[in-house]
C-alpha cells in the first residue's frame, strides 16, 4: 500500500499522546496537544511542507503552488478528541492530506494552488466548552468573549493560550475571508454505519447537520433523604430526569424532523452529590442536531417549553441557555461532483450522504465553498468510543480519491477568490 498502512501507524503514534492511557483523550492546549502538534508538524515537514503553529495552537502546513499568486485550497481536521475517544476522528483527515503531499513531493509535482493542511487544536470543545475554536477563527466567527471561558480547574482560555506559547490576541490574523482561499475540502471518518452497511469504502458528503447546544440549570431544595416525605420534595434531580426523558421523547417524535433530528443529554451533574441528600442543584447539557435548521430550532423550543412545564409541577426552577448554534452547512455542488468523479475514477460506486456529525468544514462557508469526503468506519460505525476503527485498505482508497481530486480539480479564476 502507498498510504493506508502508514496512516494507521501514524494514527497509533498520535493516539499515545493522551491524558488517560490506554484511552484516547487529548484536550486543547495541553501537553498532549503539544506532543501531537509537534508530531504532525514533523510529518508535514518530512512530506515537503512548511509547518508551524499559529496564534491559537493550530498546526498549519503549506505546500506551495507551481506558480506565484496562486489561489489557496485548504484541508485539515482536528487533532483534539472527546474523552475516551477513538483514534481516527479528526486525525484521519490530517494524515490523509499529509500522505497526499508526501506523494506529490516525491514525484516533484506541484499544484495550481497553494495547498494548506490544518491540524485544528480544538474542534470538540471538551476543555473550555467552546467548540471549533481554531476553525471559527479562520472562518471569521471567533468570539473574543471565549478568551474568558474557564476550564474545570478555573484556567481561562487566554491564560492557557499564553502558557502554550500562543497569542490570545492573534485570532484576528487567522481570518481567511478574502484571502484567496477557493475551497476547503475535509476528509473524515463517517462516524456512522451507512458506508459499512452498504459495503462502500468512501462517500461524498452533501451537507453537515446543524447543531444547537443548551445548558440547563434546575434548582430545587436539598433535604434529608430519610425525613422529607415524597410529596414534600423539591428534588432537582428527579425533575431533571423527567426533562432528560422529554428531550428523548421530543427528538424521537414522528414528524419532529425526520430521522435526521437527534437530541442527546451528554452530561449531568447533581449537587451536593451525597447519597443521603435530596439534590438541590442539577446542571445538564442538551445537544440537538438536524439537517433541517427549522426542525432543529422548533425541537429546541419545544424542549425548553417542556422544561418550563415540568419545573413548577415539581416545585423547582429551571433556566436553559442555548450557548452554541450552527446552521446546517451544505457542501458545494461542483466540489461534490469533482469528488464524485475522483471516486468513480477509482472504480467505485458514488454514494452521497449527509453528515450528522459536526466538522471544522461547517464554519468555512463564509470563506469559500466546502466539501467533505467520508471514509468507512468499522465496528458498526461506532465513534467517540475506543472501538472506533477503520482499515488500512479504506485509508488507502480514501487517500487515492483525495489525491486524484487534488491533481484533477482546477480552481476557479483566482479573481473569484
Ligand atoms: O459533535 C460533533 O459532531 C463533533 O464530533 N464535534
Ligand atoms: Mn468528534
Ligand atoms: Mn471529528
Amino acid at each position: 500500500m502507498r498510504f493506508g498502512t502508514d496512516i494507521l501507524r501514524q494514527a497509533d503514534i498520535l493516539a499515545a499522546f493522551t491524558e488517560d492511557p490506554p484511552g484516547v483523550t487529548r484536550s486543547y492546549l495541553t501537553p498532549q496537544h503539544r506532543r501531537a502538534g509537534d508530531c504532525i508538524a514533523a510529518l508535514m515537514r518530512e512530506a515537503g511542507m512548511d509547518a508551524s503553529y499559529d496564534a491559537l495552537g493550530n498546526v498549519v502546513g503549506r505546500y506551495a503552488a507551481d506558480r506565484s499568486g496562486a489561489p489557496v485550497v485548504m484541508t485539515g481536521s482536528h487533532m483534539d478528541s472527546v474523552r475516551n475517544a477513538g483514534r481516527y476522528d479528526g486525525v484521519f483527515g490530517i494524515l490523509t492530506a499529509i500522505a497526499c503531499v508526501r506523494d506529490l513531493h516525491r514525484r516533484g509535482r506541484r499544484l495550481p494552488f497553494d495547498f494548506e493542511v490544518v491540524a485544528f487544536g480544538d474542534e470538540e470543545g471538551v476543555r473550555f466548552g467552546v467548540t471549533l475554536i481554531g476553525s471559527k477563527a479562520m472562518g471569521g466567527s471567533f468570539d473574543p468573549a471565549w478568551l474568558d471561558a474557564k476550564d474545570a480547574g478555573g484556567t481561562t482560555l487566554r491564560e492557557a493560550l499564553i502558557a502554550f506559547g500562543g497569542d490570545p490576541d492573534g485570532w484576528r490574523a487567522l481570518d481567511r475571508r478574502g484571502k484567496g482561499v477557493v475551497a476547503y475540502v475535509e476528509s473524515h471518518i463517517e462516524q456512522g454505519p451507512v458506508l459499512l452497511d452498504e459495503g462502500l469504502p468512501v462517500g461524498v458528503v452533501t451537507a453537515i447537520a446543524s447543531g444547537a447546544r443548551m445548558r440547563v440549570e434546575v434548582t430545587g431544595l436539598a433535604g434529608h433523604a430519610g425525613t422529607v416525605p415524597m410529596g414534600a420534595r423539591q428534588d432537582a434531580l428527579a425533575a431533571a430526569a423527567e426533562m432528560v426523558l422529554a428531550v428523548e421523547r421530543i427528538a424521537s417524535a414522528p414528524g419532529a424532523g425526520g430521522s435526521a433530528l437527534v437530541g442527546t443529554v451528554g452530561t449531568i451533574e447533581a449537587r451536593p452529590g451525597a447519597i443521603n441528600v435530596i439534590p438541590q442543584d442539577v446542571s445538564f447539557t442538551v445537544d440537538v442536531r438536524s439537517g433541517d435548521d427549522v426542525a432543529r430550532r422548533r425541537a429546541t423550543a419545544v424542549m425548553r417549553d417542556a422544561f418550563g412545564a415540568i419545573a413548577p409541577r415539581r416545585g423547582v426552577k429551571v433556566a436553559s441557555d442555548v450557548f452554541y448554534e450552527l446552521p446546517a452547512a451544505p457542501c458545494d455542488a461542483s466540489l461534490q461532483d469533482a469528488l464524485a468523479a475522483s471516486v468513480a475514477r477509482q472504480g467505485l460506486p458514488v454514494r452521497r450522504l449527509p453528515s450528522g456529525a459536526g466538522h471544522d468544514a461547517m464554519v468555512f462557508p463564509p470563506v469559500c465553498p466546502i466539501a467533505m469526503l467520508f471514509v468507512r468506519c468499522g465496528a458498526g460505525g461506532i465513534s467517540h468510543h475506543p472501538d472506533e476503527t477503520m482499515t488500512a485498505a479504506d485509508a488507502e482508497v480514501a487517500t487515492a480519491v483525495f489525491l486524484d481530486f487534488l491533481e484533477t480539480w482546477t480552481p476557479p479564476n483566482a479573481d473569484d477568490a
